[in-house]
């Protein structure tokens, strides 16, 4: 962590204050040291009071994205005094939660513009950065979905992101991370808004039928063998009706319009990456079934009779269940067992 991520996760724990001499002390660094972090941290839209008793304290936040404040969110109690015990044990959930990242996220980067988060990290992967490193973009101009088309993402007003992940993994069970990607994003947005997220097989995450969020996951593979993954994510969370453009007013939400409220998209963005965290040790210890199982609960799709376009063609049928692998399995018309690995579903009412 850099001191700067330190000092923030060091003020997030003590929200009472800390003196100067504490924080030089911890970080083994002179207070002249500290105030002058402190300051280049006030630049960068921190709102942090300096009291003669309480020492210094966050009274306000930037609405940015800056890649010490993300570390220092996950690598919060990481550092210095310890949780206190009545916040341990309120349930092993937030024990959970509050572990510092293992991969995901132990690697963050801030972009102002970028083409794709998801080009970024591909360049990443050729210069052989390890896996978990996350890319974050607060606006992209090319931005993209599958099939080549457009993800709108405007400045500041959503999340824009990438992962770079090299599971070991056959190129056919990668669907399993597009599983993981929808469940840990219906998790961190149900604990930090309290709505409750629909899962649309495959990539998106719905909320009263519309998309708040869509997952682009893209593979560079050998023919038996995984090299890595981009698994790139995108969530609409302060976008308000007027910002999407006309041809997705009826189809595409934010986080905002359905809660009526402005959302913190450092928080977000931090408690979906603990939860990808945790969901992406459990593909890795081969239990993706604990992962689907919750995906079956939250998703519209298993159960209903759909419709999946396959390039040129198009599959009617029931969706019945959530392979091993990551695939639908989907019961035609016709009582044909068809397993699908991509598409677009749409569900008959
Ligand atoms: C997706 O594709 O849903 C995957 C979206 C992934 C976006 C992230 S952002 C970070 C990373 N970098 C990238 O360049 N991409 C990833 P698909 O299922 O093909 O859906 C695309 C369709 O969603 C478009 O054709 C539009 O109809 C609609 N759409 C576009 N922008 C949207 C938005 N912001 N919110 C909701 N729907 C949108």
């Amino acid at each position: 962590m850099t001191t700067d991520a330190k000092i923030l996760s060091a003020l997030r724990e003590n929200p009472g204050g800390v003196s100067g001499a504490q924080l030089a002390e911890q970080l083994g660094v002179s207070r002249a040291a500290v105030w002058a972090r402190i300051e280049e941290l006030r630049g960068a839209g921190f709102d942090i009071s300096a009291g003669p008793h309480s020492g210094y304290r966050i009274v306000g936040e930037p609405d940015a994205l800056l890649a010490d404040d993300l570390l220092a969110r996950l690598n919060c109690f990481g550092w210095g005094e310890r949780p206190r015990e009545p916040q341990l044990s309120k349930s092993k959930r937030l024990a959970r939660t509050l572990a510092p990242p293992r991969i995901i996220g132990r690697d963050i980067r801030v972009f102002e513009q970028t083409t794709s988060t998801n080009d970024v990290i591909e360049k990443l992967a050729r210069d052989g950065v390890k896996e978990g490193a996350v890319v974050f973009a607060e606006s992209q101009t090319k931005g993209r979905g599958r099939l080549g088309r457009k993800w709108i993402s405007p400045a500041r007003r959503g999340l824009w992101f990438s992962i770079l992940l090299r599971p070991d993994l056959r190129p056919q069970e990668t669907t399993q991370l597009t599983v993981m990607a929808a469940t840990a994003l219906r998790r961190a947005i149900f604990s930090e808004t309290k709505l409750q997220p629909e899962i649309k097989w495959p990539n998106d995450i719905l909320i009263g039928g519309k998309k708040v969020a869509g997952i682009l996951t893209e593979l560079n593979a050998e023919p038996d063998k995984v090299r890595h993954v981009t698994l790139g994510i995108g969530i609409d969370v302060n976008l308000d009706a007027d910002e999407f453009p006309a041809e997705l007013k009826k189809t595409a939400t934010s986080l905002k319009i359905e809660t009526g409220e402005t959302i913190s998209r450092a928080e977000l963005a931090s408690a979906i990456l603990r939860e990808l965290d945790l969901d992406y040790a459990l593909i890795c210890t081969g239990k993706f079934t604990a992962v689907a199982d919750e995906w079956e609960k939250h998703c519209v799709t298993i159960g209903k009779n759909v419709t999946v376009q396959i390039g040129g063609r198009k599959i009617c049928g029931c969706a019945e269940a959530l392979d091993d692998d990551g695939t639908l399995r989907l019961r035609t018309e016709h009582g044909h067992l068809e397993r699908i690995t991509g598409g677009d579903v749409t569900l008959e009412k």
